[in-house]
């Protein structure tokens, strides 16, 4: 290859070492730093600096001290990063690489809740824009939405969007009356508990685990031996003694389980489970960005003042306030915001 034959088809017939080697001397060009996510394309988690969850990879963000942060996940996420790191810019490989389930939810519509019930609490899982963040009291994650929940007073009326299986999960486990809205991730909806019986047949040894966003979870929520987030299962599949596990959450996952266990025997729940904004994201596009500085993502100030403190909330609650580096301020004003 010549050196200047950086078009895609120029870096796609590449090598993958190859190509993650350039990205990574690049990232040290720009003195940045690589985020990606547990469903991100294997190529791309090698050339990352670090790998998680979102909530995970929002805590890291914060600990990042290069000015630059490519993130490699979806828009939400970095959004999230670029909020809770005003100072640095927020770089993604693709801006059309979004969330369906994010988008079936807007700001209106939770004021509109909000307007019909005076003192109620919305808690937004973390798949949502920054805009509808602006609009809730809390935020979670499927990491820590019972702990959310559970510290919200039991007599307020409690609003969740907009994953319907997340939050029919947390009203179940919760006990608690909890209204839903019905948004849903079409790469969890096509899950589905036919395929799932037929995988437990064949691997009766296999422990099933399930990822709360499953559409299948209101059917099979007692059948599944682990509900987790994706954080959850990476520990749970490396201290089990189990050596089989069959997976229902998105299949990119799949990468970093059998990197860590190269003994046991991952079986994705459904081969059709892709996300395909995350599947936008390509290494040649990582090194694209890198090279052209592109694509930032940023927040309308007022937009992320308000977003941030439904984070904050959320992070007090899991215990780790001190993580965020904001003024004293948005304790105050957190509290006067919240009747
Ligand atoms: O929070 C995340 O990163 C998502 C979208 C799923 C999970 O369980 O990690």
């Amino acid at each position: 290859m010549r050196p200047q034959d950086f078009s895609e088809a120029g870096l796609s017939s590449l090598p993958k070492e190859k190509l993650i080697a350039l990205v990574k001397e690049m990232k040290a060009k720009r003195n940045a730093v690589i985020l990606a996510h547990n469903y991100q394309e294997g190529p791309i988690q090698e050339a990352a600096d670090f790998v998680g969850d979102s909530l995970k990879l929002a805590q890291h963000a914060l600990k990042v001290e290069q000015p630059l942060i490519l993130f490699c996940g979806v828009h939400f996420m970095a959004e999230t990063a670029a909020m809770l790191c005003p100072e640095k810019k927020v770089l993604v490989p693709d801006l059309a690489a979004g969330c369906s389930l994010a988008d079936m939810v807007i700001p209106s519509q939770v004021r509109a809740w909000k307007k019909e019930h005076p003192g109620g609490v919305v808690v937004c899982y973390i798949n949502t824009s920054a805009a509808v963040k602006a609009e809730c009291d809390y935020c979670c994650t499927s990491a820590n939405g019972l702990e959310v929940i559970e510290a919200i007073p039991r007599e307020k009326e409690i609003f969740f969007v907009p994953d319907y299986y997340l939050g029919s999960y947390l009203k179940a486990k919760s006990g608690r009356p909890i209204e839903v809205w019905k948004g849903y991730c079409p790469a969890h909806a096509v899950i589905n508990p036919g395929e799932i019986e037929h995988l437990q047949e064949a691997y009766p040894e296999a422990e099933f685990l399930m990822h709360p966003e499953c559409g299948c979870l209101t059917k099979q929520m007692d059948l599944a031996d682990r509900i987790l987030s994706t954080d959850g299962m990476i520990r749970y599949v490396k201290d089990s003694p189990s050596s089989a596990f069959i997976v229902a959450t998105e299949n990119g996952i799949l990468y970093r389980m059998r990197k860590e266990n190269p003994g046991k025997t991952f079986l994705p729940a459904s081969e059709h489970a892709a996300c395909h904004h995350m599947q936008r994201n390509t290494l040649e596009k990582v090194f694209r960005s890198l090279v052209r500085l592109e694509y930032e993502v940023t927040v309308e100030p007022e937009i992320a003042r308000r977003a941030v403190i439904c984070i904050n909330r959320m992070m007090e609650v899991t215990g780790k306030p001190e993580i965020i580096p904001l003024s004293e301020d948005w304790i105050l004003e957190a509290a006067n915001d919240f009747r």
